[in-house]
């Protein structure tokens, strides 16, 4: 029998997603035409299911357009369902798109108008039983458009009051439903708006303790979103993960210091890719790894193919490198030596601190010690080029 984990071929134990958004990206951009025809649900999940994925995540209108009577979505939502059944693929998160329509040009759980803030949650309460309905389990809230251009336009102690009212209630809206869903905020610094509230993971994480039901929202860390803030991605997820808070996560790549880019899984910096698969596969994380990322504008449909296959096998060629790293001799030699110092904190006590200011440190001997950061450094480096 093949090792599906060695010939790279994904499975649904691997839990990859994308969103209908992803791979049914037409290429559109802000100085330029789409340049792919659109394709229906109907069609994406029977792509998706033919390159091997296991999920596919939608917003509201990516699967029901917003003026669609309710009888057209009703006989979406029914072809939707068949194409499902007839390929295995699951949904295991919803949204909602609450940035596109001209009515969220100023936000919408955020915007300085109460009718728009009242018609996002009525959008979002109607999103979240449509997302049910079709077995999403995780919700989660991008707030593309939750922020401003210039600070004379709102205060951002309304901004962050608005966000709590918004998520406060329909908290209560999935409670009193019954509904089994978790909400996962996702953080991104800019772009659609000039700033964006809660930009960061560490902003979200510290919000979330602030809401009525902080055990029902987590975080949706994006690749992309933490890299234009200039950030570590690796050390936002650790913290969300530390915290309890990893209940979904957004799979893309992108250069510091540009626009949104988008792109697939590992293209830019297969290093900084290799630490978060080896983290996420090391502490037992269990949800979806989506891909929120498309195609290059020049893909034409095959190589829209070539790019959702592209990031998968990344991810698992990854996760083979990281069981290499695991057993690696040489490497696991000099993580021991770097190790070899260390022991573990002892709690307070008047004892121990008592003990402890009574201890004499060679401080000269403490800062004379190296370390083989780099000599391990590069074994990582030859291991992602395939030398070892
Ligand atoms: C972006 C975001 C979105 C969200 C999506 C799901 O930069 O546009 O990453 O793709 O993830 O709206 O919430
Ligand atoms: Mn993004
Ligand atoms: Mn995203």
């Amino acid at each position: 029998m093949p090792d599906t984990q060695t010939d790279f071929t994904p499975t649904p134990a691997d839990k990859f997603t994308f969103g209908l958004w992803t791979v049914g990206n037409i290429g559109r951009d802000p100085f330029g035409e789409p340049v792919r025809a659109p394709r229906s649900p109907v069609e994406l999940v029977h792509l998706l299911a033919e390159v091997g994925a296991w999920g596919v995540n939608f917003h509201d209108n990516d699967l029901v357009p917003i003026d669609a009577t309710s009888a057209e979505r009703d006989r979406i939502v029914r072809d939707f369902k068949q194409a499902l059944s007839e390929t295995g693929v699951v949904v295991p998160m919803a949204t909602t798109n609450l940035f596109t329509d001209p009515a969220f040009r100023d936000g919408a759980f955020t915007s300085n108008d109460a009718q728009v803030r009242a018609y996002a949650l009525q959008k979002t309460m109607r999103a979240i039983d449509l997302g049910v309905e079709l077995g999403a389990k995780t919700y989660v809230f991008w707030g593309g458009r939750e922020g401003v251009e210039t600070d004379v336009a709102k205060s951002p102690l309304d901004g962050l009051k608005r966000m709590r009212d918004a998520l406060n209630f329909l908290s209560g809206y999935v409670r009193d439903q019954g509904y089994n869903l978790r909400f996962a905020l996702e953080p991104k610094p800019n772009e659609p708006r000039g700033d964006i509230y809660l930009a960061t993971v560490g902003s979200a994480l510290a919000f979330i303790q602030t809401l009525d039901h902080p055990e029902m929202v987590g975080v949706n860390p994006e690749v992309a979103h933490e890299t234009m803030a200039g950030l570590n991605f690796l050390h936002a997820v650790a913290q969300a993960w530390d915290a309890g808070k990893l209940f979904h996560i957004d799979l893309n790549d992108q250069v510091i210091g540009r626009y949104d880019q988008d792109f697939r899984f590992g293209a830019q910096n297969p290093k900084v890719a290799f630490f978060l698969v080896q983290f996420l596969e090391s502490v037992g994380y269990d949800g979806s790894r989506h891909f929120d990322a498309h195609a290059y504008r020049t893909a034409d449909a095959d190589d829209v193919k070539a790019f959702a296959r592209g990031c998968m096998r990344t991810y698992l060629i990854l996760k083979e490198k990281a069981r290499r790293f695991a057993e690696d001799g040489e490497i696991q030699g000099l993580l021991s030596q770097i190790r070899a110092q260390d022991a573990a904190t002892e709690p307070y006590s008047r004892e121990a601190a008592q003990a402890l200011g009574a201890r004499d440190f060679d401080r000269q001997a403490l800062g004379a010690r190296g370390q083989p950061y780099e000599a391990l450094d590069q074994l990582v480096i030859e291991l992602l080029l395939g030398v070892r």
